[in-house]
């Protein structure tokens, strides 16, 4: 008799029509056969999917050109279905189950005619996690097969682990004919479900991550009592050798992967990588919060990576350790046959072809890697990596960040009165939109904790379940809140960011252990002068101290903002966070 996952594998099949379905097994020595068939024989349009980049300077790496119309995520394609709308929130798109299914179906069939269709049996989380989910993801190209090799644990023990049982996380994705107006992320959150079509780009494609393990985890964790968040795990040593777990959560493209790896600028501090972008956080036997990153891989932003401000970042992408390194739209130096991108090194190539394979022209202005270029590579390539990353249980939490990109208002650090608080500077967090999705870049949205694309449920429900597992911790994490993008008067950045930002790390590890007090303002504590490390820092008194101004008449605009904002979620929006929010108000008039 077939099990749950033949018969679902046979049936998708069915529909979608491949030339063969291809069951992988996990192994390096496929790896290498699934990239060669996508140097020599696979194409996105006119071209193959990977070119093979010099193996001497950049080891086991490979070049990838995405569709021009496909480089980043796609928010308005993407939808939760549940029966009901109001489950879903006013911040999600939302579709009726059956409607969805019919829309799908429709454009599913027959569309990996002349394709592979790939099974990967994969792992989110340690096999031995008690908080690892086992998932099965189909799709018929060779880029999102080896991507997913890197970002998750692909292997054919997960076949076992499934066995007979109907409860594994599905993912159906298919490029199609990569046409944007036949394009759509949908996930079926009750059925453990996500169907993707006609994108072959990051989060729209590698269901394991933003699909799975935020939106459709975020949803199992509010049933199950535990968190599904967008959040960097670190680990920060101190001098006296102690090492003080904490997350991060910030929106796309604001700094996940480069604090995940910072190299200390503090003599004695040094940061440990545990994950870059995903955290799932469950309450341990002992009320305090634990940590894992579902994921084993970085799909990082290339452009501003170089040795200067991610040194850790080059090393694991030379490293070449586990195979392989994708770089996805970025430039090619021809001659030299290297990924290239702006911020990278002072490149006097003057053979270059930018992200679109076509010569790049310096003078015309473009540029030649796109924006939300990004590098895919093992995190155990990383030189930093914690010797914590796969422990089942994962690490304690003593502060949870938020965090983003707002060049005016928000102070360098803040840190919250209490969990309460803590949430409504979550639920209040901000930032400017970035390449990562297709929208206009710059503007500031409401993102609260970074969720706003990726929580897949009622946003107020989410501030309701934040706040009740605050009462269940005995041991509550500290919140704080940082913005390392506030500029001067010139539009300059004021805080030096990158390996200085241990700084500001090293301030919350002394508040976390109760060795420095703080002062309060309206909106939270902040560091007393004297506590917060510049030694060797060259930054004027004047210029450091805007990093904490705070001018209740620049925020009346921003309250009016974030009220409205609130105030779409309704009656589900819990009164801790409207009565915080009056507090805020009162203290800023
Ligand atoms: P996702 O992978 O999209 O979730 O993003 P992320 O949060 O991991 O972003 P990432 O670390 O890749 O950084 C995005 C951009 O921000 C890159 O261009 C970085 O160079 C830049 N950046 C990161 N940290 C800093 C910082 O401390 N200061 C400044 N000025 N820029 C930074
Ligand atoms: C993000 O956009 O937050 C990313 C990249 O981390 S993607 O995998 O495309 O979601
Ligand atoms: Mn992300």
């Amino acid at each position: 008799m077939a099990t749950p996952l033949e018969k679902w594998v046979e049936e998708q099949a069915k529909l979608t029509k491949p030339d063969e379905i291809y069951w992988c097994d996990g192994s390096e020595e496929e790896a290498r056969r699934i990239v060669e068939k996508g140097i020599k024989q696979e194409k996105v349009g006119e071209h193959h999917i990977f070119h093979e980049l010099n193996h001497k300077t950049w080891p086991n790496s490979y070049w990838h050109r995405s569709h021009p119309t496909d480089v980043a995520r796609a928010e308005h394609l993407t939808y939760v279905c549940y029966p009901d709308k109001d489950t879903a929130g006013p911040t999600n798109n939302w579709m009726d189950p059956k409607e969805a299914k019919a829309l799908l179906t429709r454009l599913s069939d027959g569309c990996m005619r002349g394709r592979t269709m790939y099974v990967l049996p994969y792992m989110m989380g340690h096999p031995d996690s008690p908080y690892a989910k086992a998932c099965v993801q189909l799709t018929d190209v060779s880029y999102v097969a080896v991507s997913m090799r890197i970002m998750t644990r692909v292997d054919k023990s997960v076949l076992e682990k499934i066995g007979a049982r109907d409860d594994f996380v599905r993912g159906l994705h298919s490029v199609g004919d990569l046409d944007p107006d036949k394009r759509f992320i949908m996930h079926f959150p009750d059925e453990h479900l996500v169907w993707s079509i006609g994108s072959g780009y990051g989060g729209n494609a590698l269901l394991g991550k933003k699909c799975f393990s935020l939106r459709i985890a975020s949803r199992l964790g509010l049933q199950e009592g535990w968190l599904a968040e967008h959040m960097v795990i670190l680990g920060i040593e101190d001098p006296r050798g102690n090492i003080t777990y904490v997350t991060v959560a910030m929106p796309s493209a604001c700094g996940k992967t480069n604090l995940a790896m910072l190299e200390s600028s503090l003599p004695g501090y040094k940061v440990w990588t545990i994950g870059d972008d995903i955290a799932w956080l469950n309450i341990g036997s002992d009320g305090r919060l634990y940590a894992i990153n579902p994921e084993t891989g970085l799909f990082g932003v290339a452009p501003g990576t170089s040795m200067k401000t991610n040194p850790n970042m080059l090393r694991a992408l030379k490293a070449g350790k586990f195979y392989p390194t994708l770089f996805t739209n970025t430039a090619l130096d021809v001659a030299a046959n290297e990924p290239w991108w702006e911020g990278l090194n002072d490149s006097n190539s003057k053979n270059l072809l930018d992200w679109e394979g076509k010569p790049w022209d310096k003078s015309k202005g473009a540029k030649a890697a796109h924006p939300n270029s990004r590098f895919t590579v093992s995190i155990y390539n990383s030189p930093a990596l914690s010797k914590e990353f796969d422990n089942p249980k994962g690490v304690p939490i003593s502060a949870i960040i938020l965090g983003g990109r707002r060049t005016h208002l928000i102070p360098l650090i803040t840190e919250a009165f209490n969990w309460q608080h803590g949430v409504f500077l979550g639920a209040r967090n901000s930032s400017e939109t970035t390449a990562a999705a297709v929208h206009q870049v710059g503007v500031v949205r409401r993102d609260p904790m970074a969720m706003l694309p990726f929580c897949g449920y009622h946003m107020g429900d989410y501030f309701r379940h934040w706040l009740n597992i605050g009462k269940r911790l005995a041991h509550p994490p500290k919140i704080f809140s940082v913005n390392w993008f506030r500029v001067d008067d010139e539009g300059e950045f004021i805080w030096p960011g990158f390996g200085e930002n241990i700084r500001v790390l090293k301030w919350i590890v002394d508040r976390v252990n109760n060795r420095v007090g703080a002062k309060e303002t309206p909106l939270g504590l902040i560091p007393e002068l004297n506590d917060l490390d510049l030694q060797g820092l060259n930054i004027d008194k004047e210029k450091f101290e805007k990093l904490f101004e705070i001018k209740p008449s620049q925020w009346q605009e921003e309250l009016q903002e974030m009220g409205s904002f609130l105030n779409q979620f309704g009656k589900r929006l819990p009164l801790e966070i409207q009565q915080e929010y009056k507090k805020l108000e009162g203290q800023l008039k």
